[in-house]
């Protein structure tokens, strides 16, 4: 009698193991596939693995992240209190609510970096190529998100942000590394949103270009003049190794030029124009054979119509300096005059 005795309490036991555990699944399950129909449309959500989770304000979860560590996110005006929740390659911010919305938490904001696929089938591991096709024009390239090595997430040299005119402050931020994304983010912008095209300009006969500084090399940075074409792709117009670049109409034909400062050993300058129908290139030291060359673009003292011009550092065969000023007009260099105080504003 009294072993039978253990093995029904074994049994009863077992059972409400059983029941607390379908309890438990239920609730997540019934929960996800009620609130699927409630968020359809919403593009600011990812898959996790199978769990789906959009950044929304009236989607109330019960569980974010079943089992894993989580830490409080105290009160702060305006914000309400919230959760930080951390997985496997994932972390989650959320506002905590008990109202006419639910009792649960709200997600504002989603870092990725493992098994997660946006809504539209976007996902980690995925190629630039396969980001454009899927989000097109409405992909904008963000120049000012650069890696910090202070950050905990991985190392990146692209981002590139979804956020468009959609009545929302929401977005989803890619980030890439050599054009494979390692990390997605989403998130309520709350009083900024990323992705604004702000530095769009005509350069080189084309519109609607923008420029993306990559990483830092021997040579300068790695700079791309892009643009999107018809297709939503991304195209580069010019890549180069420089210190900087600017934009600017140097022969005032209409046409923007890059200047770009290259020198490496020495100072010097080069500029890409547009001619023929060609970009092309000329290298001021080399054209015009100095020492040094430096775009005069920045002296404050200058005339103003030297500013367009370069000047460039020459040693006679007895040692005697002389530095004379040049302009570049559709690539080929003009002699304008020696360097003196005529061009310098009186
Ligand atoms: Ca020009």
């Amino acid at each position: 009698m009294e072993s039978r005795g253990i093995g029904m309490r074994k049994k009863i036991c077992i059972l409400l193991c059983v029941i607390l555990l379908l309890g438990s699944i239920t609730a997540c399950t019934s929960q996800q596939e009620e609130s699927n129909q409630v968020d359809e449309g919403n593009e600011y959500a990812i898959y996790y693995g199978e769990e789906y989770y959009p950044i929304s304000y009236n989607f109330v979860m019960e569980c974010i992240l079943d089992g894993e560590t989580e830490e409080d996110i105290p009160e702060e005006f305006p914000y309400p209190a919230g959760k930080r929740h951390f997985g496997d390659g994932i972390e989650i911010k959320t506002f905590i609510v008990d109202d006419e919305r639910g009792k649960g938490e709200v997600i504002y904001h989603i870092s990725a970096t493992k098994d997660t696929k946006t809504i539209r089938e976007v996902g980690i591991g995925d190629a630039l190529k396969a980001l454009q096709e899927a989000y097109g024009i409405d992909l904008i390239y963000e120049n000012d998100w650069i890696y910090n090595p202070e950050d905990s997430g991985p190392m990146f040299n692209q981002v590139y942000i979804f956020a468009p005119e959609d009545g929302t402050t929401n977005y989803i931020a890619f980030f890439l590394m050599d054009e494979k994304i390692v990390m997605i983010e989403l998130g309520e912008g709350f009083d900024y949103r990323p992705g604004h095209r702000g530095e769009i300009f005509s350069a080189l006969g084309m519109d609607g270009v923008y420029k993306r500084t990559g990483e830092a090399t021997a040579l300068g940075m790695d700079i791309s003049y892009c643009y999107t074409n018809k297709n939503g792709e991304e195209e580069i117009l010019l890549n180069t190794f420089a210190k900087y670049t600017r934009e600017v109409d140097i022969d005032e034909d209409g046409i923007v030029e890059v200047v770009e400062d290259c020198g490496v050993s020495a100072a010097n300058c080069a500029v890409y124009d547009l001619v023929d129908g060609q970009i092309a290139r000329i290298d001021i030291n080399e054209a015009a054979g100095s020492l040094w060359s430096s775009f005069m673009g920045d002296m404050a003292n200058a005339k103003p119509e030297y500013r367009t011009c370069f000047e460039t550092g020459f040693k006679d065969e007895d040692g005697t300096e002389g530095i004379e000023v040049y302009r570049v007009i559709d690539n080929k260099l003009i002699y304008v005059c020696p360097f003196s105080n005529d061009v310098l504003m009186k």
